[in-house]
């Protein structure tokens, strides 16, 4: 009983939830806790799931955490596994998108977004992996050193403008082929977003995708191809979960040779 009482007492200090809901909460927790001394030690981690998913209704993903740990560790689970983390390199022209779309996605306002002058680096946290993105600036007389910060990554990810003009989408095929074609990166995966695609002048994918030649240029290769927008995040998170399924498989990979 000590270790429940004991986190029933660190969650009503932490999270301070409502009566209602310490009171919930400690019914629930006399069941389980009748059912986890009676259980096998399978069932019992399944309880100190179900229980950490429960006390997390009311709080912040600070609290959840310190809770998480607490509870854990006085019921001698030990912490969670460390998600593995990648180092990935974010390039694109200027004006494509790369810093909006990696703030959408560590839920950054909008409006601090600013024009990215040589680089920046973000950790983005996915459910299973953490991606550490450096994001090179596209200008015209940066791109020409993209390739001194190349060294290390894991993966690729290239943001073009769907919607831009024919002089721009050329540059940005142009700079795409180079890309594939480095020593550095040709053998990893790659994340092509073809962004700016609520925009009405948006080519679709597939016309991109013609353009771009990349069936022939990037055959044998893995490599994905995604419409995305500002505006569609849950698209957005898909495509990098599509883009960890290609870095996990390439790790296992790395595993058994
Ligand atoms: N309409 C629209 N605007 C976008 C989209 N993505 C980025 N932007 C805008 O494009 C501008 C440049 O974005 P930014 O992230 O700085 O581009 P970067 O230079 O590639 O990092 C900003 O004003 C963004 O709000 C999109 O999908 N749709
Ligand atoms: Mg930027």
């Amino acid at each position: 009983m000590l270790p429940f009482g004991l986190y029933l007492m660190i969650y009503a200090v932490c999270s301070r939830p409502t009566v209602s809901h310490v009171f919930l909460i400690g019914v629930k927790l006399k069941r389980f806790f009748f059912s986890f001394l009676v259980a096998g030690k399978c069932t019992q981690l399944k309880t100190i799931n179900h229980l950490d998913s429960m006390l997390h209704l009311n709080c912040d993903s600070g609290r959840k955490s310190r809770m998480t740990t607490c509870f854990r560790a006085l019921c001698c689970k030990g912490p969670p596994p460390a998600r593995p983390e990648y180092d990935l390199v974010c390039i694109g022209l200027t004006g494509s998108g790369k810093t909006s779309l990696l703030s959408k996605l560590c839920s950054e306002s909008p409006e601090n977004v600013v024009s990215t002058t040589g680089f920046s680096i973000k950790a983005v946290p996915f459910q299973n992996a953490v991606l550490n993105v450096k994001e090179l600036g596209g200008a015209d007389n940066i791109r020409k050193y993209w390739s001194r910060y190349y060294q290390g990554s894991q993966g690729v990810i290239f943001v073009l403008d769907s919607a831009s003009s024919e002089d721009d989408l050329e540059t940005a095929r142009n700079e795409l082929h180079s890309a594939l074609q480095h020593p550095q990166l040709c053998t990893l995966p790659f994340l092509i977003l073809a962004n700016h695609q609520d925009k009405p002048a948006a080519r679709s994918v597939q016309e991109i995708k013609k353009y771009f030649e990349l069936e022939p240029l990037a055959r044998g290769k893995r490599w994905i191809l995604q419409p995305c927008s500002l505006d569609d995040v849950d698209a957005l998170k898909d495509s990098f979960s599509q883009l960890i399924n290609l870095l996990e498989e390439k790790d296992h990979e790395a595993m058994r040779m």
